[in-house]
């Protein structure tokens, strides 16, 4: 079958753990060069040493803080050192910090996620696009949330910040319109990856509770479908896509199975 995707340039933000980790061994699968960020380097160097050997002709990595322009941007100077064009940007970088309610919320945790979820999406297209206007075909895939389609007691400034990044996307998808860059936003529902030890700040008990009884989503499951949007072909936008496991049938509604 016709490879699309073999030799392109991939960035993924959060590249350390979870989707962003997956998502570099399945498109390093398809022979695609990868530049990869995160905070956590070490972390990197081992999902780029793995990309390589599942047959990434190139892995590279960087540290890069989403919440900070002058991380952001000098990361997109060293983009610049390999390639002077992106494929496919994948704005994953984020997360939730804390589950608690408005009347017991913490500035500094509502001020991470805004930070990471939001300004971070801006912030990393702001500098990727020089790279991508003059790549008609290219696709900005972000990462969105269930969570910013339907609120939750104890998530108003997660589901917030979600819900700002499908409105992110939206604008960016007007104002590419005739670039021939596409934009669009995989939006899974509840995943199990590092997402709820972030969430719960290392309460690992806590984070399984999450996840007891179901079968939630994994990471090569968000993993193949990015790698399915992004090797469409360039006249096929993918805008919108909410995915979510089978005993999700509602952000409330979990099918949880009796544990021993
Ligand atoms: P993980 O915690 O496993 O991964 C989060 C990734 O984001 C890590 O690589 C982390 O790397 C990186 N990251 C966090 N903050 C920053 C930052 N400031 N700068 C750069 N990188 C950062 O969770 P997931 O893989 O589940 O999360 C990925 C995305 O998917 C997030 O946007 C999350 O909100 C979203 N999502 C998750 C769902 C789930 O249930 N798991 C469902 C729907 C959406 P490092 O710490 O090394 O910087
Ligand atoms: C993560 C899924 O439901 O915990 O975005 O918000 S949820």
């Amino acid at each position: 079958m016709l490879n699309r995707l073999a030799n392109k340039w991939i960035l993924i933000t959060g590249a350390s753990s979870g989707f962003g980790a997956a998502a570099a061994q399945a498109f390093g699968a398809e022979k695609c060069r990868l530049l990869l960020g995160a905070r956590r380097v070490d972390r990197l160097e081992e999902v780029a040493a793995q990309a390589r050997e599942a047959g990434a002709p190139a892995a590279h990595v960087r540290a890069l803080d989403v919440t900070k322009t002058s991380s952001v941007d000098e990361f997109a100077t060293w983009v610049r050192a390999h390639t002077d064009k992106i494929d496919v940007l994948i704005n994953n970088a984020g997360g939730a910090l804390g589950l608690d309610t408005v009347a017991q919320g913490k500035d500094e945790d509502w001020e991470t996620m805004m930070q990471s979820n939001v300004l971070g999406v801006l912030r990393m297209t702001r500098a990727a696009l020089p790279l991508m206007v003059t790549n008609p075909g290219s696709y900005i895939l972000n990462i969105g949330s269930i969570a910013g389609h339907v609120a939750y007691e104890g998530g108003a400034a997660y589901c917030a910040a979600k819900a700002g990044e499908l409105q992110i996307t939206r604008a960016l998808r007007l104002e590419l319109s005739g670039t021939g860059v596409r934009v669009g936003t995989i939006d899974p529902g509840m995943a199990a990856t590092e997402f709820s030890v972030v969430r719960f700040k290392g309460d690992d008990t806590r984070a399984k509770k999450v996840y007891e009884g179901v079968e939630p989503l994994t990471a090569e499951d968000i993993a193949e479908t990015l790698v399915w949007v992004a090797s469409r072909p360039p006249h096929v936008c993918i805008d919108e896509l909410l995915i979510k496991c089978t005993d999700q049938a509602a952000i409330h509604k979990l099918h949880r199975r009796k544990t021993a």
